[in-house]
């Protein structure tokens, strides 16, 4: 019983790893976090809409290799959002912080529809990777739209 007891503690501590190391000394480094995890999810998913909109040909394996990155990168940005990083260098909106549940139900959206393009990837089918990228730049544009400024 104890060690099965250990075991899920450890099992609800690895995740729990994520957001708990997204932990900052200043607002602004919590802003330059959360751009620079936006900015290598979007060079990811980029190459896979390179691919999708038939501007590059399709390589399976890159496909798939991007879309994981862009799955994994999903998850890092929110943590980036802590009180008092409202001003500074960001273009976010006040509802982040004044309509949290809002935020947190797109951001929500965001990783769901990446996990399923990461799946369509696998399929190494290209009609099913232009289908996920579709919905994914949809949920990417919906958090945009309500939550970061012109
Ligand atoms: C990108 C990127 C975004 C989203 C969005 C999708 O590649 O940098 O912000 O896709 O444009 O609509």
């Amino acid at each position: 019983m104890k060690l099965l007891a250990s075991l899920t503690l450890a099992a609800v501590v690895s995740t729990l790893s994520v957001p708990a190391m997204a932990q900052f000394q200043k607002p602004e480094d919590a802003i330059k976090y959360r751009k620079a995890a936006m900015t290598v999810m979007a060079a990811h998913f980029g190459r896979i809409g390179a691919m999708a909109s038939e501007r590059v040909p399709f390589d399976a394996k890159v496909a798939a290799e991007n879309a994981a990155t862009v799955e994994f990168m999903s998850k890092l940005p929110w943590g980036g959002f802590i009180a008092g990083s409202d001003k500074g260098e960001t273009s976010a909106k006040p509802e982040i912080w004044t309509d949290g549940g809002k935020f947190r139900k797109a951001s929500e959206d965001m990783m769901a529809s990446v996990a399923l393009l990461n799946a369509a990837a696998k399929t190494g089918n290209l009609d099913n990777l232009k289908k996920a990228f579709g919905e994914s730049a949809r949920t990417c544009k919906a958090c945009h739209d309500s939550f970061r400024k012109e």
